[in-house]
């Protein structure tokens, strides 16, 4: 009785610590137009609507050379991931030297992070470009994703974020075309009778 007990308490404490309990990634798209859902830090990041990629709104971390442009800031957020998940895309684009922005998805329970892109790329000024990553290794888990810009009064930079999207495992998405190709099959069968 008192093994079982603690094989329960056991598997109950591995399920607080790794499996969901909290929500979903919140506002995502950055469509309600504010930062809501994000933790701000520093004073780099705000919502504009120049251009997003996706929707209305998007958020932009800017730092201006030779007008005080020096400092760093992030917007970050623990969420839990879907349980079908195996890879996340994130549009993104900057301009700037390499090695002054990042994109990072963490998982603690894991005690492992992942980039969604690399840091040593360069300029992509005014194009939006989409990153996907695998991060099926978090699917189900809770997990933080931050990005993070640093600006100097010499290296000044602007780094866009927009349209975080999940993408479902194979095994979800073959199910998802396989019902398409029974519907394009029943068609077909109609239309030669
Ligand atoms: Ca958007």
């Amino acid at each position: 009785m008192t093994r079982y007990l603690i094989t329960v308490l056991a598997l109950t404490a591995g399920l607080l610590a790794g499996q969901a309990s909290g929500a979903l990634l919140t506002n995502g798209t950055f469509e309600t137009g504010t930062l809501a859902g994000w933790t701000l830090t520093g004073t780099g990041f705000f919502i504009d609507t120049d251009q997003p990629s996706e929707g209305t709104y998007f958020a932009q971390a800017v730092f201006v050379a030779q007008e005080g442009g020096g400092g760093q800031s992030s917007i970050k957020q623990t969420f839990t991931t879907p349980a079908d998940m195996n890879q996340i895309s994130v549009d993104m684009g900057w301009v700037g030297v390499p090695g002054q922005r990042s994109a990072v998805l963490r998982c603690p329970s894991l005690g492992t992070q992942i980039d969604l892109f690399a840091g040593t790329e360069i300029s992509l000024p005014n194009a939006w470009k989409r990153y996907t990553s695998d991060v099926s290794s978090m699917k189900g888990l809770n997990v933080e994703i931050e990005f993070f810009a640093t600006g100097t009064d010499t290296n000044g930079m602007n780094f866009y974020v927009d349209n975080i999207q999940f993408i479902p495992e194979p095994a979800t998405m073959v199910l998802l075309a396989g019902g398409g190709l029974t519907l394009l099959a029943g068609r077909r069968r109609r239309g030669k009778a």
